[in-house]
């Protein structure tokens, strides 16, 4: 048997950065991860996530995402590794869509610094983007793209130096709650600790038998990267974006990074599409993954990226992921009265990758303390009660 303060179950977006965090404040933690940090089979792959302020999911995100932002330039400082690219970001979509009204919406609550385009401002500012008709736009400073892969590798990188013990390769077989000596069981051995983060992404529930079903289901979604045909300084200088089509669609892209290529992805499919499943996506069993891209992913991400000027409709390479969705959508970070001496993160449904940096520090919180200053009440893992 092994002894520690805390155990972290699974070093992806999350669990890396509450391992980086414990570290740094002297707390002894082991970290577990079931293949090797970085790794494509999950929910952290695929080089570029967004950041964005003016949060169309939710203004009461905006003080959370202040302090990733905090939090990731902490990591660049403490890393001097460049894991973030200010690139601004662009919203757009019909008045009144989602995408619009939401950023409008926060940016008023907030007095974040924002413009909001007419159609014509939109087209001139943006002469890469194909907009529709009365396409408006909402556009601001506050936005990139980070690095995924080298931002877990650079929190495990540094929870090491810092002192934490990492386990790769190493699939937990049991996690045991108890509120005052909760244990990790990797094969054989038992790590018995203080407090258990359990940050599994789409394996949370499996990694938790005893957590209540609260409707988590997990999802296929895939990226397309294609080729930049046109001027390549207008698709490496932009900002990231996310475009609200008139039949629901909401898909998002990023400046190309290597001058070459522009990925885009879907985030939600128009309701009622035939991609959409039968409620949101199509499911996924995360011990066997999403089905490879397929030729129909290929034809569907092409009509997209015709919304793009400059760029080809075939794609190079594609690449699948999980999304692991909540029912509201938002994400559960806390504790369950069913899993004493556990501290739970999952849920992130898409949009949770640009908040690691602060649900690192607010999970290393909450196993130290019990409690975090950081805003996260409205994540809650028993509000359905
Ligand atoms: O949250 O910005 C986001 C995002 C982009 C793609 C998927 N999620």
């Amino acid at each position: 048997t092994v002894h520690t303060d805390t155990v972290v179950v699974g070093l992806g977006a999350m669990g890396s950065q509450a391992l980086w965090q414990l570290a740094r404040r002297g707390v002894p933690a082991v970290g577990v991860e079931q293949f090797a940090p970085g790794h494509d089979r999950g929910s952290s792959h695929g080089e570029s996530r967004i950041i964005r302020t003016a949060y169309v999911e939710g203004a009461e995100y905006v003080p959370f995402v202040r302090a990733a932002w905090e939090h990731w330039a902490d990591l660049e400082r403490a890393s001097g590794q460049d894991l973030l690219l200010r690139t601004g970001t662009l919203m757009a979509g019909a008045p009144g869509s989602g995408a619009v009204t939401g950023a409008l919406t926060a940016a008023a609550h907030h007095g974040l610094a924002h413009e909001h385009l007419s159609p014509e401002q939109a087209r001139a500012r943006f002469p890469h983007h194909r907009f529709a008709a009365g396409e408006e736009a909402v556009v601001e400073e506050e936005g990139g793209v980070l690095l995924p892969e080298a931002a877990i590798g650079t929190a495990v990188r540094l929870a090491r130096e810092a002192g934490a013990r990492v386990l790769t390769e190493a699939p937990v077989t049991r996690v045991v709650p108890d509120a005052e000596r909760p244990s990790v069981w990797v094969g054989g051995t038992e790590i018995r600790a203080r407090r258990v983060v359990v940050t599994a992404g789409s394996w949370l529930p499996r990694a938790l038998p005893g957590l209540p079903d609260l409707g988590i289901r997990v999802e296929r979604r895939v990226l397309g990267w294609f080729p930049v045909t046109g001027d390549p300084a207008a698709h490496s200088g932009g900002p990231v974006f996310a475009r609200d089509e008139a039949d629901g669609t909401l898909w998002y892209g990023f400046p190309s990074l290597d001058g070459r290529t522009v990925k885009i992805g879907v985030h939600a499919e128009a309701p009622g599409s035939r991609f959409a499943g039968a409620q949101w996506g199509e499911p996924v069993d995360p011990d066997e993954g999403p089905r490879a891209p397929d030729a129909e992913d290929a034809a569907r991400l092409g009509r997209l990226a015709e919304r793009l000027a400059g760029v080809g409709t075939e794609p190079e390479r594609m690449a699948a992921c999980m999304y692991t969705m909540t029912p509201d959508e938002h994400f559960l970070i806390g504790h369950r009265r069913e899993l004493p001496g556990l501290v739970l993160a999952g849920g992130f449904s898409g949009h949770g990758f640009k908040f690691a940096s602060a649900v690192g520090a607010a999970l290393a919180d909450l196993a130290q303390h019990g409690r975090t200053d950081l805003p996260i009440a409205m994540f809650d893992p028993h509000r359905w009660d």
